[in-house]
């Protein structure tokens, strides 16, 4: 079994999408291990985002993820980081398959509605940065 770890960003959050967007993640079998809603700080969101800190979007994603509530999930499948990354669709909504999470409910390539990790080590620092010590 593998564990990944998926955001519900504010977005979605505040259009009263939780609810459909859980439910797409149990018809598309997964174990939701632990769930958790939680408004970051901008210093958590930039040192969750550090890796897109030379990015022009960096300083407008740090706002936008510490802008209102999210919910953190660790979801349980085999090849749960591959798979939970393919029924999100591309980062940018516009080029996502119908069918696909972003495609359904992105706003834009910012406002994208959810996130997943996308290798094994970031699912786990991921994870960490929500379910560890302190988080
Ligand atoms: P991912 O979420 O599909 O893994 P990343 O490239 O890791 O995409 O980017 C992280 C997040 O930064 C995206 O989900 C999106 O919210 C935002 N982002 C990425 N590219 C752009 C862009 O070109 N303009 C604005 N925001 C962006
Ligand atoms: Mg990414």
């Amino acid at each position: 079994m593998e564990r990944t770890l998926a955001i519900i960003k504010p977005d979605a959050v505040q259009r009263q999408l939780v609810g459909v967007l859980i439910s797409e993640i149990e018809k598309n079998d997964f174990h939701i291990a632990a769930i958790k809603t939680q408004r970051l700080t901008a210093a958590q969101a930039a040192r969750f985002y550090d890796k897109h800190r030379a990015k022009p979007f960096y300083d407008s994603l740090v706002t936008y993820m510490s802008s209102g509530q999210l919910f953190a999930l660790i979801l349980e499948k085999p090849c749960a980081i591959k798979d939970w990354r393919h029924l999100m669709g591309p980062t940018n909504p516009k080029q996502a398959e119908p069918g696909s999470l972003r495609r359904l409910f992105a706003i834009d390539v910012q406002q994208n509605s959810v996130h997943g990790a996308d290798s094994p080590q970031t699912a786990e620092r991921e994870i960490n940065f929500f379910f560890g010590e302190g988080g």
